[in-house]
């Protein structure tokens, strides 16, 4: 019998390698709470990353519901809702109104050109994502935010080492945060960190992250338990060593399916990376309508044959319960977006993934 074929498979480095980080952990007893880990990692991924400050925190989404919170955003915030739900839902933990804006079609990430029309006097923040570890257009964004006074917060989530000419695309925005999530092209288990532009911000967070202290005795704000532990943080400083070669392999991949779905018609790809350095994180299709069968018929087509691609993001966000009544959510209001969601398929990615199973995928779609 074919082993299945996630849309994901996490990169796990042999275990004896791990075995050491452990003992070190059992020997010294410091579990948690900003220990020597921690501590280590934060710098390796700052030296990896090429960004100067960043806080570590217990996954992408707390890291978002806190990125909001340190820059004191309040009443609504522009962002997509092209995204996976937690980008939202950070949102509506801090008590802030999401305000949908449609996407560009051709990157599937914010459309700058209709953000201006979507600002109103209680607009505080833009929240973008790096959908699939596309940049967005950062520049109009920034100069759109600079107009009008907003915040801008990066969900980075996806874009984890994805650099553009003048460095990492981390730097660009107030804030940007990562995910670290298992299913993601650098993990540590559950993680995530929040990339700061300078060291008080990045104490701040520090501080938000940990119930609000300062000192032993001293909290200045209702933080919360963000904290990222020392097993995460070993893992971490772990994976990057081996990082660079799950990046080549991503990318062997990547190439196979471009090549082999090149000329398939009915099957759109996403543009290449041009000029960006990118990581390979998800393989996006977009199904239309001249390909033989629905984009659902070829996900179920894939299942019968044990490959789980997966529709990431459908549903849309806009159309969960708790966001489809806002004025923001309504369909003629992101024409863009719902295209997207009912027509795209990511095709697993992951370094251990063989370019066999790549053509194995290819084949069943071409035969659709
Ligand atoms: N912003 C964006 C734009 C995001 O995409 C995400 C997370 C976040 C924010 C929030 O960050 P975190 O709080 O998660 O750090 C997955 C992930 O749970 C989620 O992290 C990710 N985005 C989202 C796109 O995908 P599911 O519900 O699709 O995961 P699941 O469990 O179905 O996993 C997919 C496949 O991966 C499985 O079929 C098998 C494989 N897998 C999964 C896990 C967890 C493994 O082989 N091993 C594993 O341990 O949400």
């Amino acid at each position: 019998m074919t082993q299945p074929i996630y849309v994901a498979q996490p990169d796990l480095p042999p275990l004896e390698e791990f075995l050491p980080y452990l003992r070190e952990i059992w020997d010294n007893k410091i579990l948690t709470n900003g220990g020597p880990f921690h501590q280590q990692f934060e710098q390796a991924l700052c030296e990896f990353l090429g960004v100067e400050h960043l806080s570590l925190c217990s996954n992408g989404t707390l890291g978002l519901v806190t990125a909001l919170q340190a820059l004191g955003v309040t009443g609504e915030v522009i962002t997509t809702p092209y995204s996976f739900v937690a980008s939202a839902h950070s949102l509506l933990w801090n008590r802030i109104q999401p305000v949908f804006v449609d996407i560009d079609p051709a990157t599937l990430t914010l459309d700058p050109a209709k953000i201006e029309a979507a600002i109103t006097p209680r607009t505080s923040a833009i929240l973008a994502v790096h959908c699939y570890g596309h940049r967005c257009e950062v520049e109009a964004i920034q100069s759109i935010a600079d107009k009008h006074g907003l915040k801008v917060i990066y969900d980075a989530a996806h874009a984890f080492g994805v650099r553009d000419t003048k460095g990492s695309v981390l730097r660009h925005g107030d804030l940007s945060v990562l995910s670290f999530h298992a299913t993601k092209v650098f993990h540590t288990f559950e993680g995530g960190a929040i990339v700061c532009p300078d060291a008080h911000t990045k104490q701040h967070v520090d501080h938000l992250k940990n119930f609000g202290f300062v000192n032993e005795t001293t909290v200045v704000e209702a933080g919360i338990n963000g904290k990222m532990s020392e097993v995460n943080a070993a893992f971490g400083l772990l994976q990057l060593r081996h990082i660079q070669s799950s990046l080549a392999r991503r990318r062997q991949v990547d190439a196979a399916y471009r090549e082999a779905l090149s000329g398939v018609a009915g099957i759109r790809l996403l543009q290449g990376a041009g000029e960006l350095e990118v990581n390979y994180s998800y393989f996006p299709v977009l199904v239309e309508a001249n390909f033989p069968i629905s984009r659902d018929a070829l996900y179920e087509k894939l299942r019968a044959h044990s490959i789980f691609a997966r529709r990431y993001f459908y549903p849309l966000i806009a159309n969960f319960p708790m966001y489809k009544d806002l004025p923001s959510a309504q369909a003629g209001n992101l024409l863009e977006a719902n295209a997207a969601a009912n027509k795209v398929l990511c095709l697993p990615i992951y370094s251990a993934l063989s370019l066999q199973d790549v053509t194995r995928i290819v084949n069943i779609v071409r035969g659709a």
